[in-house]
């Protein structure tokens, strides 16, 4: 197994999918879009998520939420850069959430050791090579175009047959720029292109996904598709209790992690998970 991912995963904690709690340094992201702007309030909230069990931070500076617009790497990068390198710095596990090969670049510099890619690649055609020389993990989601766009790209014959078969070959160009099976780890991309029923259907195939031989993360968290089980017009927080169960099923299905802004409540879903676990292995 690949050191980083010892890193990442506590030893105490085998067994149980990685717990990846959500930054978003953004003005405008659909849960947390303006929370965290200033370079002081993004510091805490990672250092809130650590201690509250996450075991890696997963930090954003571009909004995917449907119909977001495009904005400028540069941009990206004034916002999240600092908070990277103070976290680094402190030894907290980080992520940078970019569909930039020249953000990739950037936090790969100042030590960040995984790149989580929403567009598994497509948005730009320098990310593989800017993965493969890093040497950093990459997480490549199953993405289909831009925010502005996605929602009218959501038509599937076989929802799980046509991710399972575009991340096969995304994972195939990234062997072909050299970047190392090790290093690779697949979403399905929930909400991206997808319908809820899209959603429900992959979560339901994820055994397909994890068939593949490659850890699976799955972001779930606060998405549209569960404001079906709150009261209508709460707030996304309310759907954290049914986030929290998925993360549970996740891990059922053999999960590799859950990418989550309500770290409390998965820790705790996935500590229920563990025990039952454990009651199967010694009982
Ligand atoms: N979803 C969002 C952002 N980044 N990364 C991965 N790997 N998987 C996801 O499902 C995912 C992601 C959108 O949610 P946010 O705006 O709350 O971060």
């Amino acid at each position: 197994m690949a050191s980083e991912l010892v890193r990442i995963r506590p030893a105490a904690r085998v067994g149980r999918p990685i717990v990846v709690g959500v930054l978003n340094i953004t003005p405008d992201s659909f849960s947390d879009g303006g929370q965290f702007l200033s370079h002081d309030a993004a510091i805490s909230h990672a250092v809130q998520l650590r201690s509250q069990g996450a075991d890696l931070i997963d930090v954003g500076g571009e909004s995917t939420r449907p119909g977001a617009e495009r904005i400028d790497p540069a941009v990206e990068q004034a916002r999240i850069l600092s908070v990277l390198t103070a976290l680094v710095q402190r030894g907290i596990p980080v992520s940078v959430d970019t569909m930039n090969s020249s953000t990739a670049e950037a936090a790969a510099r100042v030590g960040v050791r995984v790149v989580n890619d929403v567009s598994g690649g497509l948005a730009d055609p320098e990310m593989y090579r800017v993965v493969a020389r890093t040497g950093v993990r990459y997480i490549a989601s199953h993405w289909r175009g831009h925010s502005d766009s996605m929602q009218d790209l959501a038509e599937y014959r076989d929802v799980v047959r046509e991710v399972r078969d575009s991340l096969k070959s995304r994972i195939a160009e990234m062997l072909v720029w050299g970047v190392s099976p090790d290093r690779i780890i697949i979403d399905p991309g929930l909400g991206f292109a997808k319908t809820a029923q899209h959603n429900w259907a992959l979560l339901a195939g994820l055994p397909e996904l994890v068939s593949l031989g490659y850890p699976v993360l799955i972001g779930a968290s606060r998405k549209r598709f569960l404001a079906q089980f709150a009261e209508e017009g709460a707030p996304t927080t309310a759907r954290d209790p049914a986030t929290a169960i998925i993360s549970a099923l996740a891990a059922q299905s053999g999960a590799w992690g859950v990418r989550v802004h309500d770290v409390p409540s998965t820790v705790a879903t996935l500590a229920v998970w563990s025990a039952w676990h454990s009651g199967a292995r010694n009982g």
